[in-house]
């Protein structure tokens, strides 16, 4: 296979020509090949990819590594197709435009609850006018789900903006203004004292349905809920219910149990809930090329590779 080491990308949803074309205009030598001209399965060494179908990564005998174009790898590890590739490291995305495009997105949201933007949008609609005040940020608790990449990232902006923050994580943290819980005996006092919950977690076996009636009903009454993460940490009907209840008094939600969003989806229309398109982040090429090229190096040198995924863990 000397000579012949190719690298195959392969996204439906996430435009693999474009990621392609930035691979090869940033390493010129790079042989690539976008699915399903495969050629040769012998020279594919790495795939790129975002969510693969069943079946799509078999057949590869000299795959050295899977490069994941997502921050979340839950849709590749769900793949029955891991079970054959157990000695492919699996990495993931890791990018600092990522994080801060979340974290913006966070702020986006947070704020406009801060600041009472439905009610007032409510008011202009109904041309009232009265004077309506926030609280004081240093009253307002906002509690990030995941405190990694884009987590801590968004915590931390929080904290500068005068919030008070709070986490919760798998292992215990210690952050310069932030209120750190962790595992399954923090959850309850996380939850507690949050009057904006933001899911930033990965999806896994251990934060699938993570927002739930049970855990929607410790926070205080009427608050609200940011989910970013991934649309298995919600059972929908619950966080339906508990709108419907007063318990939230709004959801912005970015991400679904199935997406795109069903038409028939009854957040579509709900007065109390924001839809958004899975967009709250994105990786553009120009700033992730750098980081799967030093990948498909390291990989074809034998090196240890950045962002590893581990499986075990599910992250
Ligand atoms: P990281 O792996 O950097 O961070 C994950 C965080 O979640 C860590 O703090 C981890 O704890 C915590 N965590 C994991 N499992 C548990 C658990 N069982 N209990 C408590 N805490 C847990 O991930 P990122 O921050 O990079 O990304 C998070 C997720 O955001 C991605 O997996 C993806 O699903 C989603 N995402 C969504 C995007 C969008 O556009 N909507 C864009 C990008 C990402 P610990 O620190 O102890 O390991
Ligand atoms: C990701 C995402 O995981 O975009 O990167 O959701």
């Amino acid at each position: 296979m000397a000579g012949a080491k190719a690298v195959l990308v392969l996204s439906s949803q996430l435009g693999a020509d474009d990621w392609a074309r930035a691979l090869c205009a940033a390493d010129p030598e790079l042989k690539v090949r976008v699915w399903p001209e495969v050629g040769d399965p012998g020279d594919i060494d790495v795939i790129i990819a975002w969510a693969p179908e069943p079946g799509q990564l078999l057949g590869f005998p000299n795959l050295k590594a899977i490069l994941s174009l997502g921050a979340g790898v839950d849709q590749v590890l769900g793949l029955p197709d891991l079970a054959e590739l157990a000695h492919v490291p699996l990495c993931r995305t890791v990018d600092d435009g990522l994080s801060l495009g979340m974290t913006h997105y966070v702020l986006l949201h947070v704020l406009r609850y801060h600041r009472r933007a439905p009610e007032l949008e409510a008011m202009q609609r109904g041309h009232e006018w009265r004077f309506l005040v926030a609280d004081a940020a240093a009253e307002t608790s906002v509690g990030i789900m995941g405190l990694g990449e884009m987590g801590g990232l968004a915590a931390e902006k929080l904290v500068d903006l005068g919030f008070a923050v709070r986490g919760w994580s798998r292992s215990q943290k210690q952050l310069a203004g932030i209120d750190c819980f962790a595992g399954a005996q923090g959850l309850g006092p996380f939850l507690a004292g949050t009057r904006i919950l933001v899911v930033l977690l990965p999806l896994t076996a251990q934060t699938r349905d993570i927002v739930n009636a049970e855990t929607l009903g410790q926070l205080p009454q009427g608050a609200y809920l940011i989910a970013a993460g991934r649309g298995g940490h919600l059972v929908e009907a619950d966080v339906l219910a508990a709108l419907d209840e007063g318990q939230l008094a709004h959801a912005t939600l970015d991400v679904f149990n199935s997406e795109p969003l069903p038409t028939e989806s009854p957040f579509w229309d709900h007065p109390r809930v924001t839809v958004t398109p899975h967009n709250a982040s994105d990786s553009a090429p120009g700033q992730v090329v750098p980081k799967l090229l030093e990948n498909i190096h390291r990989a074809r040198a034998g090196q240890a590779l950045l962002n590893q995924v581990d499986r075990r863990r599910g992250y």
